[in-house]
């Protein structure tokens, strides 16, 4: 552990694009996408943008549907990002916080909103006792919209930084202009970038930055989860804290227990990580309700059991937040508190406590008879132990029920083992000396393993995505070069893949990769290069400020 916190560090404001990128080539390369969003911005508002707002997509390395169960998981930020050019209005003719939000890509169409406060009588106080509710913007969950990502990122700024009362100060009417390059839907967060950005561009345009109360990394982080979460999809904390905190040249490993840490790690020399997108969009906030949130649900749910199995007395935490899986191996095998100080005899310890509470997982959560492995709502609410609305309440509100069966005990397992890969994960990448040949095919293995259990045991993989896997891993079979693993990346059901390849044979492996990909045939140069492509861990989020 470097003990370095990076989480309490300070959002950093540049005002050089060496800065922002940590490096002079890559800032090299993006200066004209930068001059041409300034130039669009000023063209379509008649002002010059005073702040740029940018927050990375990243990759997850490995660690996948293991963060809303409170485990560690290992990410690290892209080039790709999302960047919002922003200014206060100059002349004001509308309310108070009003947006105007335009979008460089044509298919996001120019937007207008503003926020309410709203004022309301209760039934039982007297009529002087008005009671001031929050801010409010309105977003719409049943319909994908971009600038509900907008929207989530304000909604944040106006809660936390501006009181609700009449006589407090309000919002500046401000201009944006988005423009991102990270591909929508496809694992690499894209939500994310665009709610961290988003967020930072009505700090910035407030002057909040100039002022005491300005946010650290970790509280920007804490700030962004809650807000994606207004757009429907009951997120963990992982893309947000990898494009906030990441620092060039580390990956993160980024744990929630017992609150959010942060952890730059050096990557082994040779490893180079690259991306490949399946071209499998899929749309996380329109299916949330029968893929993402119901595997939430699920985690959940496999706790709640377990936990009223084991009589193991964490119900009072239900009534703030459901248990988490982490929650009940800790309670369970009585260790494994403090993730950050996890050393290697506690990796020894932690095998055993899986292979423990699987057992009892494979006796609680499986069905008695017949091969199913999935169980009935009913069941499910029975072996709960808790009182069937407020289960549903709790468990069910945000998931589809009337299609979803409920696979408590595989992804209970997938959690668990996917856990236990992280930590080993990590456990290579930090030690020292040693064979960098072997630790490779140790981190490669750990990959190709948690791909299986997705798409096994989580069932959140996609057969395209299956198959550029397979391709992925095919480089090293034909005797081309090393590929060391490959697996989806982020929530699945489409999106890209992540493959650990030798440094010296990557430009061989994307070229093998183009060409056996089915779906990639007959595209241009341009459009394949932005298919695949290699990653080295990028710089987090930051503002930067046009200086006169
Ligand atoms: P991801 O896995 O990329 O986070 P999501 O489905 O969660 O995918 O979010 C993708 C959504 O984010 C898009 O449908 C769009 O609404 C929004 N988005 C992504 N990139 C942009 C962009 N450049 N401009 C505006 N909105 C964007
Ligand atoms: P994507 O959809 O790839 O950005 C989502 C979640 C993560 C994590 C992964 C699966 C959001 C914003 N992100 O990532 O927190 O749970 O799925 O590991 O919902």
């Amino acid at each position: 552990m470097t003990g370095l916190p990076a989480a309490d560090a300070q959002i950093p404001i540049f005002t050089t694009l060496k800065e922002v990128y940590g490096s002079l080539p890559t800032a090299a390369k993006q200066a004209k996408r930068w001059d041409d969003l300034a130039r669009e911005f000023e063209i379509k508002f008649g002002h010059k943008p005073t702040h740029v707002a940018r927050a990375p997509g990243r990759v997850n390395l490995i660690g996948e549907h293991i963060d809303y169960a409170d485990f560690g998981v290992f990410p690290a930020a892209i080039e790709h990002d999302i960047l919002i050019a922003c200014a206060p209005r100059p002349v004001d003719r509308h309310a108070p916080g009003s947006v105007v939000a335009e979008n460089l890509h044509p298919r996001y169409t120019r937007q207008v909103f503003s926020p309410t406060r709203r004022h309301t009588l209760g039934d039982d106080v007297p009529l002087d006792a008005v009671r001031v509710a929050p801010w409010h913007l309105d977003i719409d969950k049943t319909e994908l919209r971009w600038e509900s990502y907008v929207k989530a990122g304000y909604y944040g700024v106006l809660n936390h930084f501006f009181s609700p009362s009449s006589t407090s100060p309000v919002p500046v009417p401000v201009d944006i202009l988005v423009t991102g390059n990270v591909p929508p839907g496809s694992g690499l967060s894209s939500s994310a970038a665009m709610v961290v950005s988003s967020t930072l561009a009505f700090l910035a345009v407030n002057g909040i930055f100039d002022g005491e109360n300005a946010p650290t990394k970790g509280e920007l982080v804490n700030i962004a989860m809650e807000n994606e979460r207004r757009v429907g999809v009951n997120s963990g904390g992982m893309d947000q804290s990898a494009s906030v905190i990441a620092l060039p040249g580390s990956a993160l490993y980024v744990s929630f227990v017992p609150s959010l840490h942060a952890e730059p790690i050096v990557l082994p020399r040779d490893a180079v990580f690259v991306c490949a997108n399946s071209l499998v969009v899929s749309n996380k906030a329109e299916s949330a309700k029968h893929q993402y949130n119901l595997r939430v649900a699920e985690t959940l749910a496999a706790a709640r059991l377990l936990s009223h199995h084991l009589n193991l007395q964490i119900d009072s935490n239900t009534k703030r937040r459901p248990v988490t899986l982490r929650e009940v191996l800790a309670r369970k095998s009585g260790f494994y508190r403090d993730e950050q100080d996890v050393q290697l005899e506690d990796l020894v310890r932690l095998r055993k406590g899986l292979v423990d509470i699987l057992g009892i997982a494979m006796d609680y959560l499986l069905p008695k008879s017949g091969d199913r492995t999935d169980i009935s709502v009913d069941e499910m609410i029975d072996k709960s132990g808790m009182d069937e609305a407020e289960f549903r309440k709790m468990y069910l509100s945000g998931v589809d029920v009337e299609t979803a069966n409920f696979e408590l005990y595989l992804r209970a397992r997938h959690v668990f083992e996917e856990a236990l890969r992280v930590l080993e994960f990590r456990e290579v990448c930090l030690a020292g000396g040693g064979n960098e040949e072997s630790k490779l095919q140790t981190l490669g293995k750990l990959m190709n393993d948690s791909h299986d259990s997705c798409h096994r045991q989580f069932d959140c993989s996609h057969p395209k995505v299956n198959d550029l896997v397979r391709v992925a891993r095919s480089f090293g079979e034909v005797g081309k070069g090393r590929i060391y693993g490959s697996r989806m990346t982020g929530a699945g059901w489409g999106g890209c893949t992540v493959s650990l390849v030798h440094r010296e044979d990557v430009e061989a492996f994307i070229t093998h990769v183009k060409k056996e990909y089915a779906p990639y045939e007959g595209m241009s140069d341009e459009d394949l290069a932005s298919c695949v492509f290699a990653t080295e861990p990028g710089m987090g989020a930051c503002v930067f400020k046009f200086i006169d």
